[in-house]
């Protein structure tokens, strides 16, 4: 953090004038929207660059003394931007001339999915701009039943979804790995399931360092997708036993999946019968 001068307590005095609800040291900007023309992009060594020409008329005057303020946390397109003082990046101040201020080669502490705010400014404090965090990535394992992937599924704040595929499960032991790159930064919900198998499902936050989630067994045999493997799945697996998986009614109950619905099968359910999924660590 750089120089900061008695103009900060101004500054700050101006963002509590102009929030809504103040909460300690928190506060909330309520309304402000994601426009995403204001992306801040760094240069080769990190650095960013602001450069802000007035936009309406008699925001600057020559001389005057402009605060920036870099918090983490981007404005959510639902509800309003939180600031604590513990997440301030940076924070310098400058003179801008009649029209404009600039703010040359400045480097956030970290680089986390960030505002970036004016003080001083004639109408209080202004969102000038964005820094996005880099994608890093999430990686894990699971251990599952059979010879294909497991499928992992991220739901980020505004319903999008991605889905991954795990490596192949090793023979002897079940258990595959999980990488999924270039996430960006922001609260997820995690989901890890195959054909099957019981679930699991959790939420996650992804900073700006890359993630270990964990390592989880799923267990197969819930063939009807319920959650639990119980007295319902013996069922559907009594309907298809003895059958090749071609002329199965659930094909799922080919738990290790060798083509056939057969007595090994049979004995992979009864060991995880009643189990549900775990995490591990
Ligand atoms: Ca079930
Ligand atoms: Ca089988």
């Amino acid at each position: 953090m750089k120089k900061i001068r008695p103009l900060l307590f101004f500054f700050i005095l101006s963002v509590f004038l102009f929030s809504f609800s103040i909460l300690a040291t928190t506060i909330t900007l309520e309304g402000v929207e994601i426009d995403s023309s204001k992306l801040l992009v760094p240069d080769e060594n990190w650095k960013y660059s602001l450069i802000y020409q007035e936009e309406s008329p008699e925001e600057l005057s020559d001389g005057q003394q402009i605060v920036i303020l870099v918090v983490k946390g981007i404005a959510s397109e639902i509800g309003g931007l939180i600031i604590s003082a513990d997440t301030i990046q940076y924070i310098d101040q400058t003179a801008s001339t009649d029209t404009k201020v600039e703010f040359l080669g400045f480097m956030p502490k970290k680089v986390p999915n960030c505002t970036v705010l004016l003080g001083g400014i004639a109408g209080g404090p202004k969102i000038v701009g964005y820094i996005e965090a880099e994608p890093v990535s999430v990686k894990g394992k699971v251990k599952i039943e059979g010879l294909t992937p497991a499928t992992i599924e991220l739901v980020d704040e505004f319903n999008h979804v991605q889905s991954f595929f795990s490596d192949l499960p090793a023979k002897n032991s079940g258990i595959a790995d999980f990488l999924l790159e270039k996430v960006k930064p922001g609260n997820y919900s995690f989901k890890i399931s195959k054909f099957g198998h019981t679930s699991h499902s959790q939420t996650i936050a992804v900073e700006e360092f890359d993630l270990y989630i964990g390592s989880f067994i799923i267990y197969g045999g819930d063939f009807n997708h319920n959650g639990s493997i119980n007295v319902y799945d013996l069922g559907l697996l009594l309907d298809d036993y003895g059958k090749d998986v071609k002329d199965a009614l659930n094909t799922a109950c080919d738990i290790n999946e060798n083509g056939s619905i057969n007595v090994y099968d049979l004995s992979i359910f009864l060991d995880n019968y009643g189990k549900q999924s775990i995490k591990l660590n």
